[in-house]
């Protein structure tokens, strides 16, 4: 008996974030040894923040519950209300996570175009800095994002890194990277997280994306500004006490789950040949690592991928639609490289394409 449509089992491409906890990671979070973590006592939490400064070449590392919360304290950790922040018109930070940093902030954030890589202009840089008088906010900080999420899952290279960074610090900006993907970065690029994340002053990086915790991310930067992110952690209500059996799931992370994003690569290439075959406008080179993001056809309906969402659903296929004009697959360890072969089949049975 052939199974109906609605019966298939579903292949979620919306994210990375989808992931369920592991076997090793529940065993692991059930024999956690905790404490509480706000009065700096959970054995499992300070490993945790321990390994995550060892791997990104930081001297000290903070918990905290997500990726929009890493960046969020990272951003009102080196900054004062009226300050002004330099990030990508495509960040997470300023596409993404409701304006935390102007609304919470009160920091203002002044956008640079996104290249294709996901930087951009170092030469944009110093006309962006604001001189010195009194009528204008300070810049005192620039975000990066890599790997960057709605270019694509793009590599920043670690040069354009260096060189964006360089500029900025020779303006007196402070960095910080959005790492929530810095693994995928590293796999792809073949650099460690530490080189990639040495031209930043602070970095973030998620353990609930590709690397399949439930929960968590961690913030990582000098000793000084580690204690000052404490203090805004509990400012946003962020401290959390027997946290240890969430961080318990990271280690197990951190440990098993960092050599497998090679396998999500490869899907995304192999679910990249399959959609350009159907027709779509994606390039199995360029896309890097774990992230596609297809762009529809306009011609004949200016906002069609609501509709493509829908359809690709019948068909039990998930995806998100970063906005009107794209839709967004993304693999990670619950797909499998045959899951991406079914979704391609069901695809082209149902002769869906781009528009
Ligand atoms: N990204 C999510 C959605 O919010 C779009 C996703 O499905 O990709 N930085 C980057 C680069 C991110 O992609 C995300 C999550 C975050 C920060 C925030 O992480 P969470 O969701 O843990 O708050």
């Amino acid at each position: 008996m052939t199974l109906n449509q609605s019966e298939r089992p579903l292949i979620d491409l919306r994210s990375d974030t989808v992931t369920k906890p592991t076997p090793a990671m529940r065993q692991a979070m059930y024999e956690a040894e905790v404490g509480d973590d706000v009065f700096g006592e959970d054995p499992t939490i300070i490993k945790l923040e321990q390994q995550a400064a060892a791997v990104t070449g930081k001297e000290a590392a903070l918990y905290v519950s997500s990726g929009t919360m890493a960046n969020l304290v990272s951003l009102l950790s080196q900054t004062r209300a009226g300050d002004e922040l330099l990030v990508g018109d495509r960040a997470h930070i300023v596409r993404s996570e409701a304006g935390g940093v102007s609304r919470l902030g009160g920091v203002l954030a002044t956008t640079l175009p996104n290249q294709p890589d996901g930087g951009f202009d170092p030469e944009l840089i110093p006309g962006a800095v604001r001189p010195d008088d009194m009528h204008q906010p300070r810049t005192t900080l620039l975000a990066l994002e890599n790997t960057h999420n709605f270019c694509g899952g793009t590599v920043i290279s670690l040069e354009r890194m260096q060189e964006i960074a360089g500029v900025a610090h020779d303006l007196g900006l402070r960095v910080h990277l959005d790492g929530a993907r810095i693994f995928n970065a590293a796999v792809a690029s073949g650099h460690s997280v530490a080189e990639l994340a040495a031209p930043a002053d602070s970095v973030t990086f998620c353990l609930s994306k590709g690397l399949g915790a439930p929960v968590g991310s961690l913030i990582c930067g000098d000793e000084a500004f580690i204690a000052q992110a404490r203090r805004t952690r509990k400012l946003v209500g962020g401290g959390m006490r027997q946290a240890g059996i969430l961080a318990a799931a990271g280690l197990v992370a951190l440990d098993q789950m960092v050599d497998r994003l090679h396998d999500d690569h490869a899907n995304a290439r192999q679910l990249t040949r399959g959609l350009a075959e159907l027709g779509f406008d994606v390039n199995p080179e360029r896309v890097e690592t774990n992230i596609i993001i297809a762009q529809l056809d306009t011609s004949s309906d200016p906002a069609p991928s609501p509709k493509l969402q829908a359809e690709l659903k019948r068909i039990g296929v998930l995806v998100t639609t970063p906005d009107r004009t794209k839709i967004r697959l993304v693999t990670h360890a619950d797909v499998t490289s045959e899951d991406c072969a079914e979704a391609l089949r069901r695809m082209a049975e149902a002769e869906i394409g781009p528009g």
